[in-house]
């Protein structure tokens, strides 16, 4: 008898422990649901970071993934990603012919930056992965950029949709096949607008802009404020391009790829 009491108990608490876990899990309001205040219940940070499909063109790849350390025999800062232990890989291809064709990819978020004023942007930049073979498709200038996808609401022309893309000028030699420094894109190389928002600030392809004239020119119809859509790391179409990027500044927010996602590191 004794020993039949003794393993009921011991079955009943076997039993009572996993069904007191299953309910603090479903529990709203419970440590467990809340888990990282995203409200999703998994204990882990959502981020919005991916392809943005629409804006791909080919089969590009945007991995996130680890290193690029290196290349061989640099050793120091520049030989690992400026942040974590990973970045953000991106091949983009061009295949030769009478009509060459030319891949192109957007990573970017779609979510944290809709609505936002473009005027309020003031801190952009990365860090990059250039390589030699890169500068031999297309040049020192060959290189991804940033693309915020807006609303540019001005009051000569309907349209509601514009990109304005940052094109950074030609890295020197010494950040070749290693980590660069931060370029601060709100100070490299030019600015432009897709479309009729470039015609109409004169911000376009063929006579681009610095950041802050961009900025002025956007606005300066006054009404409505040009608003954000999305934001991105881009390459093409133009050239073959195969590196890396990785500490996306965007305002407070640091943008650190990792292969496991993105963490966001805000800074002062
Ligand atoms: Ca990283
Ligand atoms: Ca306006």
């Amino acid at each position: 008898m004794k020993t039949r009491i003794g393993m009921r108990r011991w079955l009943t608490a076997l039993l009572a422990v996993p069904l007191v876990a299953v309910i603090a899990a479903v529990t709203p309001g419970s440590a467990s649901a809340e888990g990282d205040g995203d409200g999703d219940g998994d204990g882990r940070n959502r981020d919005h970071w991916g392809v943005i499909t629409r804006n791909t063109i080919g089969s590009p790849v945007a991995d996130l993934r680890n290193g690029p350390f290196g290349s061989f025999g640099v050793t120091g800062p520049q030989a690992r990603p400026p942040y974590g232990q990973g970045s953000l890989g991106i091949h983009v291809a061009v295949i030769s012919g009478t009509t060459p064709f030319a891949e192109k990819v957007d990573f970017g978020n779609e979510v944290d930056f809709f609505g936002k004023p473009v005027s309020g942007l003031t801190r952009v930049g990365f860090h990059v992965f250039q390589t030699g073979e890169n500068i031999s498709y297309g040049g020192a200038a060959n290189l991804p950029g940033i693309r915020f996808e807006i609303d540019p609401n001005l009051a000569a022309n309907a349209t509601t949709y514009s990109s304005l893309v940052w094109v950074p000028a030609a890295l020197p030699s010494t950040s070749t096949n290693r980590w660069s420094p931060f370029i601060d894109a709100t100070q490299n190389g030019t600015w432009f607008l897709t479309g009729a928002a470039g015609t109409v600030t004169g911000c376009n392809l063929t006579t681009q802009c610095s950041f802050a004239d961009v900025k002025t020119r956007l606005d300066a119809d006054g009404g409505d404020p040009a608003t954000i859509y999305t934001a991105a790391v881009g390459k093409g179409r133009d050239f073959m391009w195969i590196g890396a990027v990785d500490g996306l500044r965007i305002n407070e927010n640091l943008y650190d790829f990792e292969p496991s996602g993105v963490r966001t590191r805000r800074t002062p």
